[in-house]
């Protein structure tokens, strides 16, 4: 049985404002493209499917479309579980039709925990897809007062999952969950809302033959081999550059699974450019997401536009020497600025030296109301 694995898709995301729409729709192809290559039975989606919990109409339909082509123009089985930035809810809606011989997809918590259960010459294999779950929504499906952290609702649902595994059937568990050792980014969002301690041991993944997990963002194995994140199929910012984003596939046999990753061949990479103004001016043209790092000791005149005019998508740009960077005047000198109006029209004194006129703070109370009402349709 061969399954692809991956993870935190962030459909709807941007990058530094820019959109990614269209980054994601050549990793989805990908996607599609891996399942037929490496005739994949399974395809497991392990949360963060959206970015957020309404994404744009936009992503869902492009999600929509993935949807289409996959069941049209493959055989595969698919097990889906909502994360941590995903409205349970969404994700459940997507369930609520689907053939329970060869999809599972599962936005909210359960106490009964029934795997998809499939077939191959070796005998059974079940997949348990366990959905993120805040602790105090896992308190009310359980009926545990006790559940007071990540780990006691991983718990729960493993414990739940377990019950419902078909003797001697291999198993594989699907989770959202951050698993102690794994290396996090900055991208990555706290999955507790009252702090305390998010991470999972391996360890409750005992008797799992492969645990397919979502969550952190870099391609790894936690405590075992056997126990991995596929990783996100785009860097999300520049703490990422330069850094290989994956799937994984993993042939699950009678007795082991052997794993290997399968490189995205995202349209834009993302780079972290240092060196003076003049040598990054007279580098190779790209479109990928470049932040700049400027060596330079003398603050230049609109250093992003010229290079801008190179790199298209350069999006950040900072001085080595931070303190001579005129892009970090402090604002906040005087009163404190208390509504939007009044703080657009500190920041404009700060960058022009002078207050607003009339004029101009009608201009900008109108754009204000237009954003506010969500009218704005540039
Ligand atoms: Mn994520």
């Amino acid at each position: 049985m061969k399954i692809l694995h991956t993870a935190d898709l962030h459909l709807g995301r941007q990058f530094m404002g820019l959109s990614l729409e269209e980054d994601h729709e050549v990793i989805l192809g990908q996607i599609l493209e891996a399942l037929m290559v490496e005739r994949a039975d399974v395809l497991v989606i392990a949360g963060d499917v959206f970015d957020r919990a309404s994404p744009p109409n936009s992503s869902i339909r492009q999600f929509n479309r993935f949807l289409k082509r996959l069941s049209e123009e493959t055989d595969a089985a698919v097990v889906m579980i909502s994360g941590n930035h995903d409205s349970g809810d969404r994700i459940e809606a997507m369930s609520v039709f689907s053939t329970a011989s060869r999809v599972l997809v599962r936005g909210i918590a359960d106490a009964v925990e029934t795997p998809l259960v499939l077939r191959d010459e070796h005998g059974e294999i079940a997949f348990s897809a366990l959905p993120f779950s805040y602790e105090y929504a896992a308190r009310e499906v359980f009926g545990d007062e006790g559940i007071s952290a990540p780990a006691d609702v991983i718990a729960a649902q493993i414990s739940a999952a377990k019950d419902q595994v078909p003797e001697g059937a291999r198993w594989v568990v699907v989770a959202h969950a951050f698993v102690a050792g794994g290396a996090v980014g900055e991208a990555e969002r706290a999955l507790t809302r009252v702090g305390g301690i998010e991470t999972v041991p391996s360890d409750v993944f005992e008797g799992a033959d492969y645990v397919a997990l979502g969550h952190l963002h870099k391609p790894q194995e936690v405590g075992a081999r056997h126990i991995r994140y596929s990783g996100a199929p785009l860097a999300f910012g520049f703490d990422e550059a330069e850094s290989e984003k994956s799937m994984t596939v993993v042939d699950l046999k009678a007795d082991r699974v052997d794993i290997h990753t399968v490189p995205f061949r995202p349209i834009r990479q993302v780079h972290s450019l240092t060196g003076a103004f003049a040598e990054l001016l007279a580098g190779t043209p790209s479109e990928d997401f470049i932040q700049a790092i400027l060596t330079d000791e003398v603050p230049l005149i609109d250093p992003m536009k010229r290079l801008r005019a190179i790199y298209p998508n350069a999006c950040h740009l900072a001085y080595a020497r931070q303190e001579r960077a005129p892009e970090t005047k402090a604002l906040g000198t005087g009163r404190t600025a208390t509504t939007p109006i009044e703080m657009v029209g500190e920041f404009i004194k700060v960058v022009r030296g002078r207050e607003t006129d009339a004029n101009e703070t009608a201009i900008v109370a109108d754009k204000l109301h237009d954003a506010a009402s969500g009218e704005e349709q540039t």
